[in-house]
């Protein structure tokens, strides 16, 4: 079957009416490589019953954006499972620096209040405000994280109340979020809240950020098997200064100075955009979407960043860095392209990477024929055109907006950041250079199909429909493909590999695709469902 003749209607057929009518808004596939896309649902609440592969508020909040802050103690207030289960997982990694030594990195760790049934009974404020005194006086943080957890909502302990006292009591910031887990329909809400917070409590208030005129915050990349470090890296060799990555090996210490910067690269647009956006309103700071997810995709970055500058050593300089990094990574990349070419892939992540990955995929000449997204919004799909500001967000109804004024002493018309005329930062809007990787669909191969939130049957009817050579998705769907025969890598933590992103990493993530394609294992398996009785089996 090729791709063009996906009859959703016949794919979803032991569907209800109902359920039907809602999930055919939820799929788009690409036809004759139409220009414009079809309006695809997304952000809406999963119909009750089926199993989604969803994350909920409190991992969006704490599992995904304020966890990975090194230098602060993250506590999770509720019972010890929710604590437990985001412990470790996500592969976020961390190390000292000149401005946090070993002992002050706290990211490894699991804190938690372990609610028990009379704390619920009660109330556990009590609780969390002698968790806070005790982990003053073991660890002596810098900055401490709440997130509370879905029985908190639910017997309303009052979360700003026990922080601003213990704030008082310790002198150290204590910032809370209501991120419990049913808030919204997904991990989504939690990032806007924990985005919400960060900007509010953290960003503006450091006065000790780094000096100079080519200082970038990079948002929205997370650290990954060390993708931010292969960033960094590059970045840093061409003659930037990162100021911070969010947050991703972030420390408080610096995200409190994260309107030093002159630019925001915003590689995860889904989880932080709230915050480059708001950055924009309040200080004039200008972001830029990159993506470096790919050899060419990260060329194409470095080119784009460059020209924001508009400096010409950086324009120089960034030529020199490709031509070295190309001229390191090429034969060997080579060589796994050979085994990769003409191979497709299905991949189904978070809210980004299924976008960003077809970059790199790309680059090893395989081609993803579906696509799907966990969490993304319409604009993850269609294009930041589509909705143009984050008011827009199904999410809004449970996240008060922030009102931001601009700040008088920093707020400047976004080109003077840049040291840049407003007509040349006009220049570079036009030619799309804000734009640039906004949007799945514009990539997608003509045929392809787009999903969102897909459920497990339709996740194995997408792969007897597609028959992809790989799969790439996270550890609850990576054993549905192993079932069935397909070879699968897992895109949110790498498997335990890494990093991925750059120069370096493409060839890390070809040799981990080259391997999977390549091992007979694969062709030895008969699965459960094929097997005669004499086969044995249970
Ligand atoms: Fe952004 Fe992410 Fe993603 Fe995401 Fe995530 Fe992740 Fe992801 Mo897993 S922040 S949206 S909430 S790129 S944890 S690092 S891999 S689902 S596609």
């Amino acid at each position: 079957m090729t791709v063009t003749d996906l009859n959703v209607d016949d794919m979803m057929t032991p569907y209800p009416n109902k359920v039907l009518k809602n999930r055919k808004k939820h799929i788009v596939a690409k036809t004759d490589g139409a220009a414009s896309c079809p309006q695809i649902e997304a952000n809406t609440r999963t119909v009750p019953g089926i199993i989604s592969q969803r994350g909920c508020c409190y991992a969006g909040c704490k599992g995904v954006v304020v966890g990975p802050i090194k230098d602060m103690i993250t506590i999770t207030h509720g019972p010890i499972g929710c604590g437990y289960y985001s412990w470790g997982t996500r592969r976020n990694k961390a190390r000292a620096d000149d401005r946090t030594p070993p002992e002050h990195i706290f990211s490894a760790m699991c804190f938690s209040t372990d609610m028990q049934e009379s704390d619920i009974v009660f109330g556990g404020e009590k609780k969390l405000a002698k968790m806070i005194d005790e982990v003053v006086e073991i660890f002596h943080p810098r900055a401490i994280n709440i997130c509370s957890t879905c029985p908190i909502g639910l017997i309303g302990d009052d979360l700003g109340a026990v922080s601003k006292a213990a704030e008082e009591k310790h002198g150290i910031p204590i910032i809370h979020y209501n991120c419990e887990g049913y808030k919204g329909v997904s991990q989504s809400a939690g990032h806007h809240i924990a985005n919400n917070q960060i900007m509010e409590k953290m960003v503006g208030t450091g006065t000790d950020g780094p000096a100079g005129d080519r200082v970038i915050n990079i948002l929205g990349e997370y650290n990954i098997g060390g993708d931010g470090w292969e960033i960094e890296r590059i970045l840093e060799d061409i003659g930037y200064t990162v100021n911070s990555i969010l947050t991703g090996d972030s420390a408080y210490a610096n995200i409190k100075n994260l309107h030093s910067a002159n630019l925001n690269l915003v590689q995860c647009h889904r989880s932080i955009n709230y915050i480059a956006e708001m950055m924009e309103t309040k200080y004039g700071i200008p972001w830029l979407k990159v993506n470096f997810i790919g050899v060419e995709a990260t060329i194409a970055t470095l080119r784009d960043v460059a020209q924001c500058f508009g400096d010409e050593d950086l324009i120089a300089q960034t030529e020199v860095v490709i031509e070295r990094e190309l001229a390191a990574i090429t034969p060997e990349l080579e060589r796994y392209r050979s085994i990769c070419k003409g191979k497709t892939a299905f991949t189904f992540v978070g809210g980004s990477r299924s976008h960003h990955y077809q970059y790199l995929l790309k680059d090893l000449g395989m081609e993803v024929v579906v696509a799907g997204y966990e969490f993304a919004h319409r604009d993850d799909y269609e294009g930041r055109d589509v909705i143009p500001t984050i008011k827009s967000d199904a999410d809004s109804k449970n996240i008060p907006e922030l009102h931001l004024e601009a700040d008088p002493d920093m707020y400047e018309e976004p080109n003077l950041h840049l040291n840049m005329s407003k007509e040349k930062y006009d220049e570079l809007v036009e030619a799309g250079h804000f734009a640039t990787y906004d949007g799945m669909y514009p990539d997608m191969v003509d045929g392809g199909v787009m999903i969102d939130d897909p459920n497990h049957y339709e996740t194995e009817e997408l792969i007897e429909i597609f028959h992809p050579d790989l799969i790439f998705s996270g550890i609850r769907d990576k054993y549905i493909s192993h079932k069935m025969g397909v070879p699968s890598k897992q895109l949110h933590s790498y498997d335990y590999s890494g990093p991925y992103a750059g120069f370096r990493g493409s060839i890390i993530f070809a040799k981990d695709v080259a391997n999977a394609l390549s091992t007979p294992a694969w062709q030895m398996i008969t699965p459960p469902w094929d097997k005669t009785e004499t086969e044995g089996g249970d």
